[in-house]
């Protein structure tokens, strides 16, 4: 190997965009709800019962949920219809995170909750009926309902652009057909580190972007494979 090109880099701002999620704001609001009176209490709180459509959502409240124990009831219904499971919102279900075996329908089960934690680690879902309340392990009803998960404002989860401002180097080296390239990185010029390897040569010009943030002295070379 050879060091093909030694470093030649410029300081440049580089504007990145990337699409993020907003995620909405979740709450456990503890009591002794049947699924009714929860709809009816998030509501006039402003909110709704969560409704967890995507895994982005789901992944959103986990940390509102992780700590506590019981059972919550979600905005997750199939009332209207029975086996049409449906959100409040009266989107039907594209993603769902059901328990084994689940939904079961047992007694005429309507409502969707999350699984309270010693029951299911997963946190996934159970249908349970309306009045399945803080009836807990041991009393033959093991849905033990606790409260509910209370989402507010309401989100539908979208996607929205942001944009970000980092401060970059720009290295460069010309390349030869045929040939292959590694880029390594170093701070002392001593020790390298492999950015990126398998860089087939053009016969041109090949750029890349780092960010220096983190780093401000950073040396870059490119060497034949
Ligand atoms: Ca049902
Ligand atoms: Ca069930």
């Amino acid at each position: 190997m050879k060091i093909h090109n030694k470093l030649l880099s410029v300081v440049i701002l580089c504007i990145l965009a990337a699409p993020t999620f907003a995620a909405p704001r979740f709450q456990v609001i503890e009591g002794s709800y049947t699924w009714q009176q929860a709809k009816v209490d998030a509501e006039s709180r402003g909110g709704r019962l969560a409704v967890l459509k995507s895994q982005e959502l789901l992944d959103a409240a986990a940390p509102y949920i992780a700590s506590f124990e019981g059972a919550l009831w979600i905005g997750l219904t199939d009332e209207a219809q029975e086996g049409q499971w449906k959100w409040i919102t009266g989107e039907a279900l594209t993603f769902s995170n059901w328990w084994t075996g689940q939904p079961s329908n047992s007694g005429g089960e309507d409502y969707g909750h999350i699984n309270w934690k010693a029951r299911d680690g997963l946190r996934r879902w159970n249908d349970a009926n309306n009045d399945d309340v803080n009836a807990g392990p041991g009393t033959g009803n093991l849905n033990n309902l606790k409260g509910y998960l209370l989402e507010y404002p309401p989100g539908d989860g979208d996607v929205l652009p942001y944009s970000n401002t980092v401060l970059a180097v720009e290295f460069q080296f010309s390349s030869d057909l045929g040939k292959v390239y590694t880029i390594e990185s170093s701070t002392n010029m001593d020790n390298w580190t492999v950015e990126e390897y398998g860089i087939a040569g053009t016969g041109a010009l090949i750029r890349r972007f780092y960010s220096i943030s983190n780093n401000s002295e950073k040396y870059y070379r490119a060497l034949v494979e």
